[in-house]
C-alpha cells in the first residue's frame, strides 16, 4: 500500500496539534512511533574485569524493574518482536546488536538475549533498545544464526522447547539427539521453560560436541535434588570422554579424564531452589561454582574430546542412580575458561535480573519534525 507523508504548517498545524494532545491527555492510548528504552548494567559493578562480547538477558514485560515500558502503550510493530533494535548508543548509530529472542510474549513476558560488546566493571554500560521504526523493522540474520553466541560457546541450549529437539543456539547446531523427560519446556526454569526429570533414568542428549580442549565451561542452572552420588547433571560418557558436572550427597564434583572426581568441593547444591552451577576447567587448575561461591581444584587436566554424546541429567556409568531429579535450564559448553566474574554476571542477569539490570524510561521519538506537524495518510 503506497503512504503518502505531508507537511501541515501555519494555523492549521496548530489546531490540529492541540486535537493531539487533547486526546492524548484524556488517555493512555497506543502511541505509534519509534520507541526507545534504555537498559543500563548498573548490578555488573565492583567488579575486577570488563567483560567483552558478553550475551545479557533482557526481560520485557509490562512495568518491568520499576519502568515505564508497556507492550500496549508502546507497541512493536512486528507480533514476533523483529522490529527490535538493539544500539550501544541513544541515537542508534553504527551497527545494531547482535541479539536472539528466545521467547517472544507480549502477555507476559518476553525474553532477549543481547551481545554486549563491552560491559564495564563499573556498572556503567548501557543499551538502547529500539522498536517500531517502519523502516527498520525486518528480522535481523543475528536472530536466527547464532551471532549472538559468537563468543567462545559451543552449545546454548535453552531448553524451552515443549515439542520436537531442544535447539542449541549458536551456529553449531548440536540441536538434541533424544529426550526422555516427565516435562519438556513447559517447567519454570530460571529464564522461561525448562525441563523437568523425574529421575528414571531420564536425560536429555546431544551429539558429539568434539571439544578436544582442556579450556572448557560447562553451566547449567538447576532446581531439583539427588542425594545420591555420583549424580549426572551435564556430564559425557562416550567415545574417549569421561567428564563433566557431579554431585555427590548434592556436593558439586566433576570429572575430567576419568580422574579428579574424588576431589571434594564442599560447594552444596541448594535443594528444590534455583541454582546456577559452573564448572571452568584450564590446563592447571578447575573451578566450581554454585551461584556466588566457587572452589578450585589446583591439578593438572589433559585434554577431553568429547567425541561421544553428552547427557544432560544422567551419567550412565549407572543409569539407575546416577540420575538427576528436578529441573534442568540453560545448559552452556563453551571452549573457553570462563573467569569468575564472567559466571557471576551469568548468574546474576539471570537470577536476579532486575538488579542486574536498570530498565529505564520508554520516550517515543519525533520523526524528523522541524516545524509545522508531520502525519501519514493511507
Ligand atoms: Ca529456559
Amino acid at each position: 500500500m503506497k503512504q503518502e507523508r505531508f507537511k501541515m504548517t501555519g494555523p492549521a498545524a496548530v489546531i490540529l496539534t492541540a486535537l493531539v494532545m487533547a486526546f492524548a491527555g484524556s488517555a493512555r492510548p497506543a502511541v505509534a512511533g519509534n520507541h526507545k528504552m534504555s537498559i543500563s548494567f548498573s548490578g555488573y559493578t565492583n567488579r575486577t574485569e570488563n567483560l567483552t562480547d558478553f550475551p545479557v538477558l533482557l526481560v520485557l514485560s509490562n512495568g518491568v524493574g520499576g519502568s515505564s515500558f508497556n507492550f500496549g502503550t508502546y507497541p512493536f510493530l512486528s507480533t514476533n518482536g523483529y522490529d527490535l533494535r538493539i544500539y550501544t548508543n541513544e541515537a542508534g548509530t553504527g551497527a545494531g546488536l547482535n541479539y536472539e529472542i528466545e521467547r517472544w510474549d507480549t502477555n507476559t513476558a518476553s525474553y532477549v538475549w543481547v551481545q554486549v560488546p563491552e560491559l564495564l566493571s563499573n556498572g556503567t554500560s548501557v543499551v538502547w533498545a529500539k522498536w517500531g521504526d517502519t523502516e527498520n523493522s525486518g528480522q535481523l540474520p543475528c536472530t536466527t544464526n547464532g551471532a549472538t553466541w559468537g563468543n567462545g560457546f559451543t552449545g546454548v541450549w535453552h531448553l524451552k522447547e515443549t515439542s520436537g529437539a531442544h535447539q542449541d543456539s549458536t551456529s553449531n547446531l548440536f540441536n538434541s539427539t533424544t529426550i526422555s523427560v516427565a516435562l519438556q519446556g513447559s517447567a519454570t526454569g530460571m529464564v522461561d521453560g525448562a525441563d523437568c526429570l523425574n529421575g528414571s533414568a531420564q536425560r536429555v542428549i546431544v551429539p558429539a560436541l568434539n571439544l578436544n580442549a582442556n579450556t572448557v565451561t560447562i553451566t547449567a542452572c538447576v532446581n531439583g535434588h539427588q542425594n545420591a552420588d555420583w549424580v549426572g547433571i551435564v556430564c559425557s560418557r562416550a567415545g574417549d570422554t569421561k567428564a563433566g558436572i557431579l554431585s555427590v550427597g548434592n556436593n558439586v564434583r566433576y570429572n575430567w579424564n576419568d580422574s579428579t572426581y574424588t576431589w571434594v568441593s564442599g560447594l552444596a547444591i541448594p535443594t528444590d531452589q534455583p541454582a546456577y552451577l559452573a564448572l571452568a576447567v584450564s590446563a592447571n587448575n578447575a573451578v566450581g561454582y554454585v551461584n556466588g561461591s566457587a572452589a578450585s581444584n589446583t591439578v593438572a587436566h589433559a585434554i577431553e574430546e568429547f567425541n561421544g554424546e553428552t547427557d544432560f541429567g544422567l551419567d550412565r556409568y549407572d543409569t539407575s542412580v546416577r540420575r538427576w531429579i528436578g529441573v534442568i535450564d540453560e545448559v552452556r559448553i563453551s571452549k573457553a575458561t570462563r573467569s569468575g566474574n564472567w559466571l557471576w554476571a551469568e548468574w546474576m542477569n539471570m537470577a536476579s535480573n532486575t538488579v542486574f539490570n536498570s530498565y529505564g524510561t520508554v520516550a517515543t521519538e519525533q520523526t524528523e519534525q522541524t516545524d509545522g506537524l508531520y502525519f501519514f495518510l493511507r
